[in-house]
């Protein structure tokens, strides 16, 4: 099959031939139908994140059961799928304590590469090569059934892709971990991929005020489009002044780091009410440290709190997201604006460093 294989770090992706094996126990095989382009591809492909080379990336992904592996009962051929890149195992310690995003196996298999039995299935003769969980930057894929959602026939697959990484992590974020009530006030610091989704989350929760920062006017005007009702010019406006002054100097409820910057987390520690919550959504680099203020934790009883993958429940969340987007709630297509084939791949990675992207999708079909 085509595929798009990371050889060295800092060079293009390799336009190549290679194998794909069997599913194995539990494990489905699937025919990619899109793949969404997120910037944490890019932060592997820098190397600023290591992984195994050659390694197959891409984890954004929708497609179709091609293959189904022994034991797997709730997945037919021809089914159509989101894919998870998060593994859940069902029966570590974070999984039996209903924190699946979490999970001992899944997280330590983004760090590996490989399937939970630790072994791969992508070869180039007797090359091993690496996945990336879903490895969606090529034809096919085999990942654990478990990572593999049935949609409805309703969703188109490009659209149902974006769920699989950029929205489930911006819309979790509010609904699962800062759980957004109607009425909230609530500031995002980061109008890109992430924080678009963050915004819509906020709009669907029903919150009172959803302020919006970023540097890049582009960037604010689109997330206008997608409900917010403040805009804050990062480069000529404080967020944390204008937040207090919308909030009559308390502050908001929730705030939402969505870059991955530590002076934007402490900002959005700044900027909320005493009992709010900041919540880190954006990855910052591998070391950096945060510094906010200790004692208002204590006598304002502020919450500074991470969200990994929408402190998301697989399946239950995909199906409720899927549902929004049915009843035209959470906007899908709107957040694609740019179609690739996968032989283009590398011009899709360019145009995301241009910061011209709201959502890159690769097509397949
Ligand atoms: C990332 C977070 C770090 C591990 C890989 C996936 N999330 C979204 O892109
Ligand atoms: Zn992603």
């Amino acid at each position: 099959m085509r595929a798009a294989v990371l050889r060295s770090y800092g060079s293009p992706l390799c336009l190549e031939e290679i194998d794909i094996l069997p599913p194995e126990q539990g494990e489905v095989k699937v025919r990619f139908a899109a793949s969404g382009i997120c910037h944490s591809d890019l932060t592997r492909m820098e190397g600023k994140r290591n992984s195994e080379l050659p390694i197959v990336l891409g984890h954004e992904a929708a497609g179709y059961i091609e293959e189904i592996g022994p034991s797997v009962s709730h997945l037919a051929v021809g089914d159509r799928v989101v894919m998870s890149f998060l593994y859940d195992c069902g029966n570590c310690f974070y999984c039996c304590a209903g924190k699946p995003n979490l999970c001992e196996v899944g997280q330590r298999l983004l760090r590996t590469g490989t399937m939970p039995n630790g072994t791969t299935r992508l070869r180039k003769g007797d090359e091993n090569i690496y996945h990336m969980m879903v490895s969606s930057f090529a034809e096919y894929g085999v990942v654990p059934a478990r990572c593999a959602i049935k949609i409805p026939d309703e969703i188109p697959l490009e659209a149902a892709a974006l769920i699989g990484c950029g929205v489930l992590t911006g819309t979790g974020a509010v609904f699962n971990t800062s759980k957004v009530c109607p009425g909230d006030t609530v500031l995002i610091i980061g109008a890109g991929g992430i924080g678009l989704n963050v915004i819509q989350g906020a709009v669907i929760a029903g919150a009172s005020i959803v302020a919006v920062a970023d540097i890049n006017n582009e960037k604010l005007k689109i997330a206008r489009k997608f409900g917010a009702t403040h805009l804050i010019d990062g480069r000529s406006q404080d967020p944390v002044s204008v937040v207090r002054s919308l909030t009559e100097g308390r502050g908001v409820d929730h705030a939402f780091e969505a870059i991955g910057q530590t002076t934007t987390i402490s900002q959005c520690y700044n900027a909320i009410r005493s009992g709010g919550k900041a919540v880190v959504v954006g990855i910052t680099e591998a070391g950096s440290c945060c510094e906010v203020e200790s004692m208002p934790l204590v006598v304002q009883e502020k919450i500074l709190t991470g969200s990994f993958y929408g402190s998301y429940r697989p399946r239950l969340d995909i199906e409720r997201l899927v549902g929004f987007y049915l009843d035209r709630r959470l906007r899908l297509d709107e957040l694609i604006s740019h179609q690739y084939r996968l032989d283009d791949i590398n011009e899709a990675f360019n145009d995301l460093r241009s910061g011209i992207l709201t959502r890159g999708v690769i097509r397949y079909e």
